[in-house]
């Protein structure tokens, strides 16, 4: 307990010695409907403020946070099944008793932004020299590092989220002279682009956390909510229908061989967009540059965890593929008992992912997105496992039960 609280007032002292951003500055981005059609908060922000690390102890700072350390530990009860993964943002690693509570119920790490595109393209720098820089853009590794250095002090292994995604991207990456005003770059350039920013990534984080991203979301949300591909795509623009065969290619290229290549999308359960996403990934498995299928899992109580597995095992049969649930949320509904009804459904999801172990499919990996409600994307949803003074809902519970 006093370990973890001493590690997270050291590692939120360095970051704010860094200067380093936050990664609740992506508000320009455009966020992915949840599966249930309400619309999305684009904003990383959390409600519960930042605390910067005081010379006092955790419990005279915050007597709004309950103690946490006596609940049954996620990452324990399911060592044997998966890894059990949070996504993580600045305000959880920088307030003592959020970073405790992962500590305690986690193992795996997923940024819940500051590794993305947005996150690390430094345009300033592009600026300075457009010629020089036209095919291979400059990056800025120190929000990277803030995650990693924390991941790896704290003993978590880590997804890398994620490097190619027609969100939280900017604009000016895809426009020549790095400028939106001159339009965008022609598809040659733009491939270059790519392959330069997934090979610095993937080299940077071999160089100086080897061992530490266990898998990267190389593509994310490359398949329409209506019909096959998404046009809205500057990726999709500029270089065409081949872009996520092309971000896989140089992944395997670039990625050293102990991690693993895998394509994400929300509603990928769903079983008109699992069978455009198949047929899109058919080609790449193939060709052998893609190890995994992330079904992020932004659901609400709707859900029929028998279509979920039954999706989760025609994906496995179909390619081959190992299995992450990359961010699991389950919004409530407008009844009045949706807490039961929302333990009773994370109870069943865990039923069901057990099951599946036992049949043979690789489900290597399940993560939650966001630590307690008022920090989560889907505001007023209450679709987390800890209410905002730390408290564990009954959601949690459901989760423990599951375990057996
Ligand atoms: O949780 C993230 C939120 O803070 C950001 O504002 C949002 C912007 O797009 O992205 C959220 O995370 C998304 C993830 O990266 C990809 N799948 C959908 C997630 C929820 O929108």
């Amino acid at each position: 307990m006093k370990k973890y609280r001493l590690l997270a007032m050291l590692s939120a002292a360095m970051i704010l010695l860094a200067g380093c951003g936050s990664d609740d500055s992506s508000s320009s981005a455009e966020a992915d409907k949840p599966a249930d059609g309400t619309s999305a908060v684009t904003d990383a922000s959390d409600g519960s403020e930042a605390e910067p690390a005081k010379d006092k102890p955790a419990s005279e700072r915050n007597s709004k946070f309950v103690e946490t350390a006596d609940y049954p530990k996620l990452k324990e009860l399911y060592k044997d099944d998966f890894k059990f993964g949070c996504a993580i943002s600045t305000t959880i690693q920088n307030t003592p008793e959020y970073s405790e509570l992962v500590c305690e119920q986690f193992n795996s790490y997923t940024a819940e932004n500051a590794m993305k595109p947005e996150a690390t393209l430094d345009q300033k720098e592009a600026l300075s020299d457009p010629d020089k820089y036209n095919e291979h853009v400059p990056l800025n590794f120190s929000n990277m590092k803030t995650c990693l250095d924390y991941a790896q002090e704290h003993g978590f292994a880590v997804r890398g989220h994620t490097l190619v995604w027609h969100s939280q991207t900017p604009e000016w990456f895809f426009c020549v002279g790095f400028q939106k005003k001159n339009g965008t770059v022609d598809r040659d350039t733009m491939l270059k682009r790519m392959e330069n920013y997934i090979k610095d990534v993937l080299e940077w984080t071999n160089e100086n956390y080897p061992g530490l991203i266990y898998a990267w979301d190389v593509v994310n949300e490359a398949i329409s909510d209506s019909k096959g591909m998404r046009k809205e795509s500057k990726w999709y623009e500029v270089v065409g229908e081949d872009f996520v065969q092309k971000a896989f290619e140089y992944a395997r290229k670039y990625a050293a061989a102990d991690v693993k290549l895998f394509y994400n999308d929300y509603n990928a359960y769903q079983s008109r967009k699992r069978k455009d996403i198949i047929e899109m990934l058919q080609p790449i498995v193939d060709a052998g540059n893609i190890d995994g299928m992330g079904l992020q899992s932004h659901v609400g109580l709707y859900l029929n965890p028998i279509e979920f597995k039954t999706a989760i095992k025609d994906y496995y049969k179909k390619l081959g593929l190992e299995i992450h649930i990359t961010e699991l949320d389950l919004g409530k509904d407008k009844s009045e008992d949706w807490e039961t009804k929302q333990e009773e459904l994370y109870k069943k999801l865990f039923t069901a992912f057990k099951e599946l172990k036992a049949d043979g499919v690789p489900l290597t990996s399940v993560t939650v997105w966001g630590l307690t409600d008022g920090m989560s994307w889907r505001k007023g949803e209450n679709a987390l496992l800890f209410n905002d003074d730390l408290s564990r809902k009954p959601a949690f519970d459901g989760i423990v039960a599951a375990a057996g």
